[in-house]
């Protein structure tokens, strides 16, 4: 396996956390495996980050995260590429029963070039949702670039370890800007392993 780079390739981003250990097995055992896992699926292209220590989302609602971001180019639609994933989560183990519950592997799809999906307007609204609404409503459909992205220095520190210069295609501003726009503690707590 391993799909060759071509000129229909999309730079696609995805973010991997877990902070529930699969019998003996820790997280960061779970991410390095699911690199793996992905490099197989997506080949050469691929780009690893650090893995990273993080607090657990919302505050004190559960055990540390590990959390890592692995980039690629693949030919494949967003909704192929997001089969896979799952495909790869049960792999683990993961089972989806709560919202932001532990979980000892979660793959998000991220980004997939500057796609906006599944149009302005939608993800817009999912952009603006206040946090309260964010605890009780999931989207159904696959939103483009991750609507919460801007906000987790979970996602936005990892993503600056392999491609800093990633362009948010509605916020208009590099994955460097947007990580340097967050609070300094918050970026501070997200501590690379080793
Ligand atoms: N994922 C969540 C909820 N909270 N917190 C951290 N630190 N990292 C995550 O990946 C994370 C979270 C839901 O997917
Ligand atoms: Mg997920
Ligand atoms: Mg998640």
């Amino acid at each position: 396996m391993g799909s060759k780079v071509t000129k229909n390739c999309k730079n696609v981003i995805i973010a991997l956390g877990g902070n529930l250990p699969l019998g003996e097995t820790p997280s960061k055992d779970i991410l390095e495996a699911a690199f793996l896992e992905l490099t197989l699926l997506f080949g050469e292209s691929s780009q690893k980050s650090r893995l990273f220590q993080t607090p657990c989302f919302p505050a004190g609602t559960g055990p540390d995260y590990i959390n890592a971001v692995f980039t690629c180019f693949s030919e494949l639609s967003p909704e192929e590429i997001l089969q896979h994933l799952h495909v790869i989560e049960a792999k683990f183990s993961r089972s989806r029963e709560q919202r932001w519950g532990m979980r000892t592997l979660d793959l998000d799809l991220v980004a997939v070039d500057d796609q906006v999906e599944p149009d302005l307007p939608t993800y817009q609204q999912w952009l603006d949702l206040p946090l309260q609404e964010q605890k009780v409503q999931a989207p159904k459909q696959l939103i483009l670039p991750h609507p919460r992205l801007q906000e987790r220095a979970f996602v936005l520190v990892p993503l600056c370890d392999v491609q800093p210069n990633w362009m948010h295609p509605v916020l208009g501003k590099r994955a460097a800007e947007l990580c340097a726009e967050l609070p300094k503690d918050e970026i501070a707590a997200v501590t690379p392993l080793k």
